[in-house]
Parts: C-alpha cells; sequence; structure tokens
C-alpha cells in the first residue's frame, strides 16, 4: 500500500520495532541483522485493513480523551486514569460460551495474534482521528472460548472501581458501562480488542489494559478497560442507550444520512488538523461500507441507528 508522501516513517512506526531496531544496533548486530528484519518494516507489514491516512500524534490520542469513568472533560481522562490499577487484571467471560471463566490477561493474550491497525475512528460528538492500534481480533477469543449456536449478542462491561475511577462517584451514567454487538459484528474480522497503540501499551486514559475497537461505529461502542464478556440470547442493555434511546442507538453505525437530533452528522471535525483546515465529509460506515455493508442488508438504517 502506498505512503502519503508528508507521512515519515518514524511518525507511525510503533516503538516496539523501533526499540527491536536499537538494541539490535547497540548488540552490533545491525549488518547481519537487517535485512534478515526485512526493513523497512512498515511497508511489508502494513495490515490491509489499515488506513494509509495519517494517523493523529500519540499526544493527541492521549490528551483528548472520552472516558467518563475519569470525569467528563476531554483532559480529565489523561488527568486522573493515573490511579488505575490495571495489574492484576482478570476478563469474566460467561453466558453461552463452552469454556466460561475468569481469565487472567496474561491468558488472554497468550497466543493472540496481536498486529497493528491503524483506524480512523469518529466520535458521535463529530470530532474524528486516526489512530494506530495494537490489538487483535474479537473473533480469535470469541473462538477459543467457543461461542454456543443459541448465541446472537455480545456484551461488554467495564470495571467498577469508584475507589479509583472518580466519575464512578456520581451518576452520570448507569455503571457499569455497557456495550454490546451482535454476533456477526463481533465476529467481524475489523472487530479488535485493543492493547495498546503506538506500540506502546495502552495508556489508561484510552482504556487500558484492553478495550473494544469497532471502527464502523461511533465511537462509544468502543468500550474500554473491559472486565467482563457475556454470550447472550437477547440484545443487550447498552449504556449510552439505557440514557437516551433516540439519541443513542444500539447499532450505531457511523452514517452521516442520519443526524444526531441536536447535531448533524454529514462532517467531522479531524483531531489536530488545524484551524484552516474546515471540516472533512463523514463516510458512510466510516469509510468501512465494502467490508461491513453486507450485515446490514435487508435493514432499514434510519429506524436501527
Ligand atoms: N468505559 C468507557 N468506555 C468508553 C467511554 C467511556 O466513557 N467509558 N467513552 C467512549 C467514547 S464516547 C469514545 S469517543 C471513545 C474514546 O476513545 P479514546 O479516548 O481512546 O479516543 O471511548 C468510548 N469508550
Ligand atoms: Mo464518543
Amino acid at each position: 500500500m502506498p505512503f502519503k508522501a508528508d507521512l515519515k516513517w518514524s511518525d507511525v512506526t510503533p516503538k516496539s520495532v523501533w526499540m527491536n531496531r536499537r538494541s539490535l544496533l547497540a548488540g552490533g548486530a545491525a549488518l547481519i541483522a537487517a535485512p534478515a528484519l526485512g526493513t523497512p518494516a512498515r511497508a511489508a507489514t502494513r495490515s490491509p485493513w489499515s488506513t494509509d491516512e495519517e494517523p493523529n500524534t500519540f499526544e493527541q490520542i492521549t490528551t483528548y480523551n472520552n472516558f467518563y469513568e475519569f470525569g467528563l472533560d476531554k483532559g480529565d481522562p489523561a488527568r486522573n486514569a493515573g490511579q488505575l490499577t490495571t495489574d492484576p487484571w482478570s476478563v469474566v467471560i460467561d453466558g453461552l460460551v463452552d469454556r466460561p471463566g475468569t481469565y487472567d490477561l496474561a491468558d488472554l493474550l497468550n497466543g493472540a495474534p496481536i498486529e497493528e491497525r491503524i483506524y480512523r475512528f469518529r466520535c458521535v460528538e463529530a470530532w474524528s482521528m486516526v489512530i494506530p492500534w495494537q490489538g487483535f481480533e474479537l473473533a480469535h477469543l470469541l473462538n477459543r472460548v467457543g461461542v454456543q449456536p443459541s448465541a446472537r449478542y455480545v456484551a461488554f462491561e467495564t470495571l467498577v472501581r469508584p475507589s479509583e475511577m472518580p466519575g464512578q462517584r456520581s451518576n452520570i451514567l448507569d455503571w457499569p458501562y455497557r456495550e454490546g454487538l451482535r454476533l456477526d459484528e463481533a465476529m467481524h474480522p475489523l472487530t479488535i480488542l485493543a492493547t495498546g497503540l503506538y506500540g506502546e501499551e495502552m495508556p489508561k486514559q484510552n482504556g487500558a489494559p484492553i478495550r473494544l475497537v469497532v471502527p464502523w461505529k461511533y465511537g462509544f461502542k468502543s468500550i474500554k478497560s473491559i472486565v467482563r464478556i457475556s454470550l447472550t440470547a437477547e440484545q443487550p442493555a447498552t449504556s449510552w442507550n439505557m440514557q437516551n434511546a433516540r439519541e443513542y442507538g444500539f447499532y450505531s453505525n457511523v452514517n452521516p444520512n442520519v443526524d444526531h437530533p441536536r447535531w448533524s452528522q454529514a462532517s467531522e471535525r479531524r483531531v489536530g488538523a488545524g484551524i484552516f483546515a474546515g471540516r472533512i465529509d463523514t463516510q458512510m460506515f466510516n469509510g468501512y461500507g465494502e467490508h461491513v455493508a453486507a450485515l446490514y442488508a435487508g435493514q432499514d438504517l434510519t429506524r436501527d441507528y
């Protein structure tokens, strides 16, 4: 895939790649090792699911956040999430699965095919970014635990720990934060559990240690700091839909043709683009329509918004 000319390798190369290269250089193995590594690795290893749009900076991605467990302002998560204990961490997997249980994070990640995915990310509030995640397909985990034939949805929950999550000391939402997907959406290869970004382990304000990323849906579907994944027969209750069903549908696919009751969804502001950049058009399914439109064949997306 072609690079954008203005995009430097160092801008998007995960730090882990840098570090490996640097330690090889330090070890004097560079002359032998460099060709074997197939460097420059970026162009060769970019996932076919990744966009070649220029990613937002690490600074932008980690200081402009929504994570209401840590407060309502965009800067609150970066200010307050440092106190969150993410080790030890475990995730309960239950409901209609063959191997339910409480899985340690290390166990969840053991053997998981982690790759980089550079995705567009579009918040329902009409701002957007491009984020280089590391993660693995949710389908990998679901296949591992064995989804039973009666399962039709996947429900997710975030940690509840008011002692470390100051936003949970008030009732801005009915905690825990909950989200859900239809099983076919959950099994789609674009849907990932992300464990890092820019080659760093997941910053706490972005949902450490493990969060969902569903790039064709509004950002609030991409639930952070997950402690429970349940396979269900019925459509699960989800936080923003519980809060205001008219404004936040269960599907919440990015759709420039269906406005939010209080603002247009036809365009978006790319964070960091600069004050003269103007707004860009929002794409149906956030630009992932060729991959996901078939999931909604026969559905009226103005009704199933
Ligand atoms: N648990 C939890 N997950 C959450 C949220 C939240 O408040 N709590 N905010 C959502 C919203 S509205 C957005 S836009 C994205 C923001 O992700 P980012 O901060 O990594 O960009 O997280 C989503 N996941
Ligand atoms: Mo959002």
